[in-house]
């Protein structure tokens, strides 16, 4: 939007973000379980949904999230990607939690554009409130979550497996107060 002011003047605009439907379905995995995403993957990389109260992670929300784990031997372009069909017509940010476990890259795309990456380096790092810009977007899109694998291993130490935590994916529509 644009806000015209004379010469001299100022003004304080606050944006807010509200959160509104339409919304991913089960988009805090507190089935349990990945009910209601549908994905794909290739190689030797798994999809574990984990209860926080065994496996702490403190930007859970609520009592479970999303793990996608590669097994310590694999091959780099290994991945596991989920996804929904979303109209974006009304939202601005996609915003959601992560962790990042090394030797991994996590992505999100809007049908086929990467509309944000991040690269783990190191083990664990918390980066919450991950936004992802979406208000050009109108109508119904494809939105994926992908971790790709980066590196060759043939290790079979157990504690050389790399995984991304996922929680929350939640839209927002940015509204001017
Ligand atoms: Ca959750």
């Amino acid at each position: 939007m644009s806000v015209k002011l004379a010469p001299g003047e100022t003004r304080q605009i606050d944006v807010v973000l509200t959160p509104l439907p339409p919304q991913f379905t089960n988009k805090s995995f507190e089935t349990g379980n990945a009910a209601g995403w549908s994905g794909s993957r290739q190689g030797l990389t798994g999809l574990i949904v984990r209860s926080s109260s065994s496996n702490p992670w403190e930007l859970c929300d609520g009592l479970y999230y999303l793990t996608f784990y590669f097994w310590a031997s694999g091959k780099a372009g290994d991945f596991y990607e989920i996804h929904q069909d979303i109209d974006l017509t009304l939202v601005d940010i996609i915003r959601f939690q992560l962790r990042e476990c090394r030797q991994a890259k996590f992505e999100v795309l809007v049908d086929n554009d990467i509309v944000y990456s991040l690269k783990g380096q190191t083990c664990p790092v918390n980066h919450p409130d991950q936004e992802v810009v979406v208000s050009l977007y109108s109508g119904v899109h494809t939105v994926m979550f992908r971790c790709t694998r980066l590196v060759d291993s043939t290790s079979t130490d157990p504690s050389e497996a790399c995984s991304f935590d996922f929680d929350n994916p939640t839209c927002f529509r940015k509204e001017v107060k």
